[in-house]
């Protein structure tokens, strides 16, 4: 429900600041977890902006200002999961739209438009957004949303924002930008053109592997209006808590991705010599196949590394079990380093046909990397490649 007012400010100072004025009741300086269901009211309806939690809480009020202020945005709106923030979406079409879907996105996402809402007779189409005269040659009439990741998640693809806000503007339909592995810090998407920013604030946002939120960032009054009637009517709404401890990240945010940023750019080009590693995948490489745009259009290159073992599934297995530094887990964007296998664990949901078109083979690692020592990182991995 929050709406950013300004202030201005650089992103480290939004990060701190923004949407996080002293409690006006005690001066405490940290925004408190207001963990109450309800707010007494002095006759009925008559009120002080906030009847009841599902509809608005203060604590979440912090987090949505601060979001959008991060995403140069004007409202800001925070749901249970970054999945809820999807669905929410989703929840503003109709029976009969159609969306179209960057092929490669998060199997999370696939699944609930793929299994979800297409059962509602939301029509959606995956196709390869790195051509946008395959993007535009695919629109219909009754398209509503075009729906991308950059980078993509496993694949790392880099998209033109630009480029296909542009198209959205042209043909009257909304451009939608998972912005959850650049983050605001590397990437500010309404700024390039896109009307909607959706984040999963259980990565690098939160940045502590401790909470899952979701959040969607936008300028546009009339989205907002629609969005946040659906955050209270359909109530995939985080806790007071959660909205603290993702407040407590964002703290830390641009000091945090410049050592992701630094930390994988040398592990990926440790990854790049080693003779067990087939292929690595990396905005910041030069052999990246849109390394040219992701200078053009990020500020870093991230913090997540993809590349391909040169080994059959049984000794991937024995690799991934070999790290000691790099936990075996889903997720990603936390302190913490983490290492997953996107074809057996975060990607099972996406068939095994549109996994072998996109390269998500059984030979495929994906790794987030944390903010620890980076000779310790790279000790690791020559320790587990062996
Ligand atoms: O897990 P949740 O907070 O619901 O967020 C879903 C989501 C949305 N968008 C992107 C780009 C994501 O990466 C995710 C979640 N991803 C993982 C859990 C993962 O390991 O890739």
């Amino acid at each position: 429900m929050a709406e950013y007012g300004g202030g201005g400010g650089r992103i480290g100072t939004l990060a701190i600041h923004a949407g996080q004025e002293p409690d006006p009741s005690t001066g405490a300086i940290m925004t408190p977890v207001f963990q109450t269901s309800t707010y007494v009211q002095a006759k009925p309806g008559e009120h002080r902006g906030f009847e009841y939690s599902r509809t608005r809480n203060p604590t979440r009020d912090a987090l949505e200002a601060n979001l959008a202020a991060l995403e140069g945005a004007r409202f800001g709106l925070c749901f249970g999961s970054g999945c809820a923030a999807a669905s929410a979406v989703m929840h503003c079409l109709s029976a009969g739209d159609h969306v179209l879907v960057a092929a490669d996105v998060y199997g999370g996402t696939f699944r609930v438009f793929d299994k979800v809402f297409s059962r509602g007779g939301i029509r959606f189409d995956f196709l390869d957004f790195t051509d946008p005269a395959a993007v535009e040659a695919a629109l219909r009439p009754e398209t509503k949303v075009l729906w991308l990741e950059t980078p993509s998640n496993p694949m790392l693809m880099v998209l033109d924002i630009p480029r296909l806000a542009a198209l959205g503007r042209k043909r009257g339909i909304a451009v939608v930008v998972d912005n959850t592995f650049a983050t605001p810090c590397l990437q500010r998407p309404l700024d390039l053109g896109a009307d909607l920013v959706v984040h999963s604030t259980t990565k690098y946002l939160g940045g502590h592997s401790d909470v899952v939120g979701g959040a969607i960032l936008t300028r546009d009054p009339e989205w907002h209006r629609r969005l946040a009637f659906v955050q209270n009517a359909v109530g995939a709404v985080p806790g007071p808590w959660d909205c603290f401890l993702a407040l407590r990240g964002t703290k830390t945010l641009h000091l945090r991705m410049e050592r992701h940023c630094s930390n994988a750019m040398a592990v990926a080009r440790r990854l790049e010599e080693h003779p067990r590693i087939a292929k690595v995948i990396y905005p910041g490489l030069e052999s990246h196949p849109q390394h040219a745009l992701a200078k053009a259009q990020m500020r870093g290159f991230g913090g997540m590394i993809t590349c391909v073992v040169d080994a059959p599934l049984e000794e991937v297995r024995t690799i991934l079990g070999r790290f000691r530094l790099f936990s075996l887990a889903e997720s990603l964007g936390g302190v913490e380093s983490l290492i997953e296998h996107p074809a057996i664990m975060t990607h099972a949901s996406v068939p095994r046909e549109n996994r072998e078109k996109l390269g998500i083979l059984d030979g495929l690692i994906r790794l987030s990397v944390g903010v620890e020592d980076v000779e310790d990182l790279i000790a690791d991995v020559e320790r587990a490649l062996g």
